[in-house]
C-alpha cells in the first residue's frame, strides 16, 4: 500500500512541522469567500510555486489508474481510457497555499467530483474520502467539500495537459480549502464513514483547511 510507505524527513517537512507548532501566519481575522476574494493571511503571486514532498512520480499513461474504493455502490479502478471517457468539465478557480501564497484564475479541465459521485454513488453513511496519491502523499476532507461544485480531478491547466511537477497526469483541484487538501498525482479515493488523518493533518495541519476561516493548524 502506498501510503504505509515512510516519507523521509526533509527541510520542508521539518520547518512546516514548526510552522504548525508556533501557529505561524495566523492573523486572527475572518473573512469570506465572495466578500474578500482573499483570504486572511494571504498574499498575491502571479507565478505558480512547486510544493509537495520532493518525489515527482512519474506516471505513464498506461500505468495510471485511479481506484475508488470503500464506502460506495460501485468501486472502480479506471485506466486512463476510462477516465478520458467520463464527462469532461472546465473550472476556473483561486488557489490558496496554506503557506500564504495565493494565484487567481486558474482553469482547469477533467472529471468534475460530481460527475465521479454520480458514477459511484457514496453509500448513506459515507462522510469523509481520503485520498491517497503515486508519492505516498495523503489527505482527507469531508465528502461535502469534495463533492463542491467546482470540485475537479484536473488533467490540464490553462488547455495544456498538467505537467508533472504540478500532479500530472491529473491531481485533484478543491478551491475552497487550501491547497494541501488538492492531491497532485491521485490514485485513490477511499470514502469513509469517520475522519482519519492524512499527511499534512499527522503533522499539525487542520482536518478542514478552510482559508477564510483560516483552519491552518490542527489547534486553530
Ligand atoms: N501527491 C501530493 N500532492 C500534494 C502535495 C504532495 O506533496 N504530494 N503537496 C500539497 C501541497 S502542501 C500543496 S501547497 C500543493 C502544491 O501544488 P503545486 O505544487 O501544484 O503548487 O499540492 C498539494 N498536493
Ligand atoms: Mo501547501
Amino acid at each position: 500500500m502506498v501510503d504505509d510507505e515512510p516519507i523521509p524527513e526533509t527541510k520542508l517537512t521539518s520547518t512546516k512541522r514548526r510552522w504548525a507548532a508556533d501557529g505561524k501566519f495566523l492573523t486572527g481575522r475572518i473573512a469570506r469567500p465572495g466578500a474578500d476574494r482573499l483570504p486572511p493571511g494571504q498574499h498575491l503571486v502571479k507565478d505558480w510555486p512547486v510544493l509537495d514532498l520532493g518525489q515527482q512520480p512519474h506516471i505513464s499513461l498506461e500505468n495510471w489508474r485511479l481506484d475508488v474504493t470503500g464506502a460506495v455502490e460501485n468501486a472502480v479502478s479506471v485506466d486512463w481510457a476510462a477516465f478520458q471517457s467520463m464527462p469532461q468539465s472546465e473550472s476556473l478557480s483561486d488557489i490558496h497555499c496554506v503557506t500564504t501564497w495565493s494565484r487567481y484564475d486558474n482553469r482547469w479541465q477533467g472529471v468534475a467530483t460530481r460527475d465521479l459521485l454520480d458514477r459511484v454513488m457514496p453509500k448513506p453513511e459515507a462522510e469523509y474520502v481520503m485520498l491517497t496519491s503515486f508519492d505516498g502523499y495523503s489527505t482527507n476532507l469531508p465528502l461535502a467539500d469534495f463533492a463542491a461544485e467546482d470540485a475537479i480531478l484536473a488533467t490540464t491547466w490553462e488547455g495544456a495537459p498538467i505537467i508533472r511537477s504540478h500532479g500530472g497526469p491529473m491531481r485533484l483541484v478543491v478551491p475552497h480549502l487550501y491547497f494541501w487538501k488538492s492531491a497532485k498525482w491521485l490514485t485513490r479515493i477511499d470514502f469513509r464513514s469517520r475522519d482519519a488523518a492524512g499527511f499534512w493533518e499527522k503533522n499539525g495541519y487542520h482536518m478542514h483547511g478552510d482559508p477564510w476561516r483560516e483552519e491552518r493548524y490542527s489547534g486553530d
